[in-house]
């Protein structure tokens, strides 16, 4: 069968010229294709953000970047699937996938929609009933998918007794879970728009020491259960690829697509220290020249004795901890399963060893109050990281912190605001979206004034002489503080994902 795999446009309130968006291969759609290919279909992959970034229109008070509808029209004309699927990942694009979905309904008529991701598995009876999709395929895609196409190939029906699947608001039971997920093929790159990727991933992230960069995952879920994340909705258990496998892939990335850093997208990268080592080792001893980051975050107290050295050694130049909050009371409510204690230990570690440190923040809970942002931002300007992003939470679909936003009143009851935890559209008890903003904002400026004074205090010079000890690093070092001062310069924010180029005049605001 011919199967249209598509990713949506994005709309979001984002400044008109907007330029160059985060842009980064869906490889869930990768798997799909590839475990589709191997049953015989034919498949192609369209990512409409990714094929025409620079088209960027106004629709409403928000900005829609990608392909035109008349340019995906005339794409699934010529391809004439016969089933399409839609990733649909983010609670806040839903807009996105909905006129997708109608699209091709319009443009393809009885062809079977099928969406599956993050927000189509929180929300699935929502989907499954809407007037644009057929069926839902919740979490974990491949076995579900295949076996759908296989039951619709059979009988040119859609069955709707699958499990995994949700048809006609009716949740069919869970699918297992891949017991071995080595056994799935790697990701089908081949069907993606790499070079388009590859071209400038200055948004996606900025900090990155070399470039390209590939990015992949070597393990499936978390076995944490964070109050504004959800991950364990879409995978139930964390289960690992075998190191040599993931090494396998990281030197496909090299010979095939001349990638030179890889971007780990794991969700729990960390949970089993020995399997990290092991990972090291073989990209030690298999020679393979890359530099690496974690930028989802790695565990702070996983992080202890050697590891560090030996992930050193094979390229790690850079840890992410996802603190959240800097506030003790909140870290417990948002059920993170850190301590203060442990990252302050890790973040003088990674110092010891020359290693770079990024935190992530959260700030603007539903009932956070402003003097618990305040420890946040007291804790982020006290801090002794290198580089930080802060975040206003969101409402995502399938979080225990959406079903507290609804229990609020804080959501609309029949849409979902195109909102990002970069650009907040949602108020909170004590705050509104534009105070959240611009609290964000303040934040991300006064830790930019300690960090620039920090650098010229002898612990400070101690910590920067330990990652400038080669010229690469150097240079790296010298990337890094240029734009730092220039972010500072502009009052513009520090942004691991999502541009960090805001035409400040002309943001829509909400
Ligand atoms: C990499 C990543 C990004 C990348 C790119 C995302 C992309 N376009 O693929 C970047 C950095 C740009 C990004 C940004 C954001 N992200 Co993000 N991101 C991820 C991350 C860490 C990995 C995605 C991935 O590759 N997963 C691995 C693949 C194998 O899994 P998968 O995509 O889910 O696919 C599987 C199944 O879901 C299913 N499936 C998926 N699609 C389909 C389609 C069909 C037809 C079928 C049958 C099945 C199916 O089958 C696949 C194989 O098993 C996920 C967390 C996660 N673990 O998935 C968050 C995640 C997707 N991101 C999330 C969010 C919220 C965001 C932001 C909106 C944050 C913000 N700023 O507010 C932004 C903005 C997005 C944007 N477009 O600008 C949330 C979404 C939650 C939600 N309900 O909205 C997630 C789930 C994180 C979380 N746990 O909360 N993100
Ligand atoms: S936020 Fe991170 S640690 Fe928490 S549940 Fe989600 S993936 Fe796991």
């Amino acid at each position: 069968m011919k199967l249209l795999l598509i990713q949506p446009t994005l709309t979001a309130a984002l400044p008109e010229n907007y330029g160059r968006p985060a842009m980064y291969e869906p490889l869930g759609l990768g798997y799909l294709a590839a475990m589709a290919r191997e049953e015989g279909h034919d498949v192609v992959i369209l990512d409409c953000l990714t094929e025409d970034w620079r088209t960027q229109e106004k629709v409403g008070e928000y900005i829609k970047v990608g392909m035109t509808d008349e340019a995906i029209g005339a794409r699934m004309r010529e391809f004439n699937p016969d089933v399409v699927g839609i990733t649909c990942q983010f609670t806040g694009f839903e807009q996105d996938n909905n006129r997708l979905a109608a699209l091709a309904r319009r443009t393809l008529l009885e062809t079977p929609v099928i969406a599956g991701g993050a927000d189509a598995t929180a929300r699935s009876v929502e989907y499954s009933t809407s007037p644009h999709f057929d069926l839902v395929v919740r979490g974990e895609g491949e076995q579900a998918f295949l076996r759908v196409l296989e039951r619709y190939a059979q009988g040119g029906v859609l069955p709707d007794d699958v499990p995994g699947t949700t048809v006609n608001g009716v949740v069919n039971p869970a699918a297992d879970e891949i017991e071995d997920i080595d056994a799935i093929p790697l990701p089908a790159r081949d069907l993606m728009p790499m070079e388009t990727y590859l071209e400038d991933q200055t948004p996606l992230m900025p900090f990155a020491k070399r470039r390209p960069i590939g990015f992949m995952v070597s393990s499936r879920g978390c076995p944490y259960d964070c109050i504004f994340c959800s991950t364990t909705k879409v995978w139930r258990r964390w289960r690992p690829r075998d190191p040599v496998k993931v090494v396998d892939e990281i030197e496909e990335l090299v010979q095939r697509y001349g990638v030179r850093e890889i971007a780990f997208q794991d969700d729990s990268f960390l949970v089993d220290p020995e399997r990290v080592r092991r990972i090291c080792e073989a990209i030690v001893r298999r020679k393979v020249d890359i530099t690496w980051s974690v930028p989802p975050g790695l565990t702070a107290n996983r992080l202890k004795g050697d590891l560090l050295e030996a992930m050193k050694a094979s390229g790690f130049y850079r840890a992410c901890f996802p603190i959240e909050a800097g506030d003790p009371e909140m870290l417990e409510w948002i059920r993170k399963p850190i301590d203060l204690d442990e990252v302050e230990e890790a973040i003088e570690a990674c110092h010891r060893a020359g290693i770079w440190t990024y935190g992530n923040f959260i700030i603007g809970f539903p009932e956070q109050t402003p003097e618990s942002v305040e420890r946040t931002a007291a804790y982020v300007e006290d801090c002794r990281l290198d580089m930080v992003s802060v975040y206003v939470a969101q409402p995502y679909a399938g979080s225990d912190l959406y079903d507290v936003y609804a229990e609020l009143g804080l959501l609309d009851p029949d849409r979902v605001r195109p909102s990002t935890a970069f650009h907040s559209l949602y108020d909170t008890k004590y705050f509104t979206a534009a105070q959240l903003r611009a609290k964000r904002d303040e934040i991300g400026a006064r830790f930019m004034k300690r960090r620039i004074r920090r650098v010229f205090t002898p612990r400070g010079m101690a910590e920067l002489w330990r990652k400038v000890n080669t010229p690469e690093n150097l240079a790296y070092a010298a990337r890094v503080f240029g734009i730092v001062a220039r972010q500072s310069l502009r009052d513009r924010r520090l942004s691991l994902y999502g541009s960090v180029a805001r035409k400040k005049d002309k943001v829509v605001r909400h």
